[in-house]
Order: C-alpha cells, then structure tokens, then sequence
C-alpha cells in the first residue's frame, strides 16, 4: 500500500497521482442515470456545473470523501475549497474523425506556464474521475507527466495533435487522477457509440474565486450542517475560511508542510462530537 507521504513525492515529480477504485458502480449509475435527467431537462445539454447545488446528496460524499482531502492537504495545505464540480458526458464521434486527434491539450484554470523548474504547491487540482473504463475506443487520457516543472508551451496548431513526450493512462471506472493544475494534459475524442462519463472535483485554495457559485440553497444548507459542527474542512470547501487571516500571514519561518500538519490537527481536533 501506497502511503500519501510516498504518493506526494510521486505527485511533485510527476505532477498527478492516481487512487484506484473510489467511487463503486451503484455510485457512478446514480451519477449517470443524474445526467440524463438533467440533460432531458435542459435540451440535451451534456456538460453541467454547480452540480453540487443540483444534486447534493450524490454529491457531498464525493467532494467530501476523507482520504481525498487529506491528501489534498498534504498537497496544498488546508486550504481547500470547491472551485467547480462537473459532471459531464463527450458524444461519441466517427471513428475517422478522430484519427489522430487528441481532444486538446491544455493546463488547468489557475495555472501558469512554469518558469523554473521548482515545484510549486498548485492554485488549484481537478481530481478527475471516469464512469467507465477508458478503453481506447472510450479515449484515454493523455498527460505529459512531469509538465508541471517545465516552460512547455505547444503551438496552436499541434493542440490536437498527440505530443511527442505524452503518457497514456486507460483509467479504470471510479478510479480518481488527482492532477497538478499545471500538468499538460488532454482527453482522447471518444469513438465508443456510448457516452464518455467524466465527473471532475475541481478544488483551489480558499483566497481565489471559486467557479461554482455556492450560493444555492442546498450547498447553504451544506455550510450550515458544517458551521454546526465546527467543521472547518468542510466549511472551507464551501468558500468560508475563517482562519485565513492568521494562517496566511504566519511568518513562513517553518517548513510549510510540518505547520499545514498542525493546522490540519487542530481542525480536527474543533470539531464537535454528534
Ligand atoms: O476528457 C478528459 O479525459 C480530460 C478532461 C480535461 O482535460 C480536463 O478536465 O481538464
């Protein structure tokens, strides 16, 4: 078994990390069977956000899932809160029209093109999941593993092209990619007949913006059930962090991971028994 301490050293050299087997099948049909609803509701729109606010109680778990956030953590600090969280499904295509095409290289919002080779605590992670196995014909995914740490820029006209230096990573049903939001990546044009599934956990740190609006009465409802327990993980993934102030302006005279872990005690420790 893979320690998270020995998956942060992986995922500061590679710029991802995969968790096998999160979410189970009963899970991810609920997930599916949310889409067509929502998707027969709204003209067949296949890419929705704020799904949170649409269906919180699939949803919360997932966002909230415990071992996933202790990692994110380990990788930004307790600093984490919900950007956007995206349950989508790609169109299969002809299979000629996809020859040779990868669907689009890009990093993710909130990055930047690396300008030393150092690694940097990422603004923001998507911690990705599929809802089938990404077999070739479902398109796997595509990363240039190591990204995160090089000036790599590609020209516009080989953004859908395969990369040279890429990996191909057939990711399994529930398994989660947690990915450095500066890591080059692209999905693979889906020629399956079926629907693609793609559910995306979007976490940044809890002084940018979030995506998704938070605002509606259900995720309120989240903020609340978390305010009640003193449950500042959870509070802060909802976009309200009220240690901000003194955690953002420590001193920086201690290793920055050695005093997230003592923060990350603390909050743990605040939290009301039931
Ligand atoms: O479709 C995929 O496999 C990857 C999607 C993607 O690139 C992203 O979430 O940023």
């Amino acid at each position: 078994m893979t320690t998270l301490d020995e998956r942060l050293e992986a995922y500061k050299t590679d710029g991802f990390t995969i968790f096998e087997s999160v979410f189970d099948e009963t899970q991810m049909q609920l997930w599916k069977e949310k889409h067509k609803e929502l998707s027969a509701a709204n003209n067949g729109q296949t890419w929705f956000g704020n799904t949170l606010e649409l269906a919180p109680d699939l949803m919360w778990h997932a966002v909230s899932n415990p071992t996933i956030l202790e990692f994110l953590e380990k990788v930004m600090g307790p600093f984490v809160q919900l950007d956007n969280l995206t349950l989508a499904a790609f169109p299969s295509i002809k299979t000629d029209d996809a020859e040779g095409k990868v669907s689009g290289w890009h990093r993710d919002r909130w990055a930047h093109v690396p300008f030393t080779d150092a690694y940097h605590r990422p603004n923001a992670i998507n911690a990705i999941s599929y809802l089938q196995d990404l077999t070739d014909a479902f398109g796997p995914l595509r990363v240039i593993v190591g990204s995160h740490l090089r000036p790599l820029t590609i020209a516009d006209a080989d953004r859908s092209k395969p990369h040279p230096d890429e990996t191909l990573i057939h990711m399994k049903a529930g398994d989660v990619v947690i990915t450095h939001n500066g890591l080059v990546h692209s999905g693979t044009p889906n020629t399956s007949g079926e629907l693609r599934y793609f559910f995306s956990i979007y976490y940044n740190l809890t002084w940018l913006k979030h995506t998704d609006h938070h605002s509606g009465p259900h995720t309120q409802r989240l903020l609340a059930e978390a305010k009640e327990a003193n449950n500042h993980q959870h509070m802060r993934l909802l976009g309200v962090d009220e240690q901000l102030q003194p955690r953002c302006n420590s001193g920086f005279l201690q290793c920055d991971e050695e005093r997230w872990e003592a923060w990350v005690a603390a909050d743990r420790a605040a939290i009301k028994e039931e």
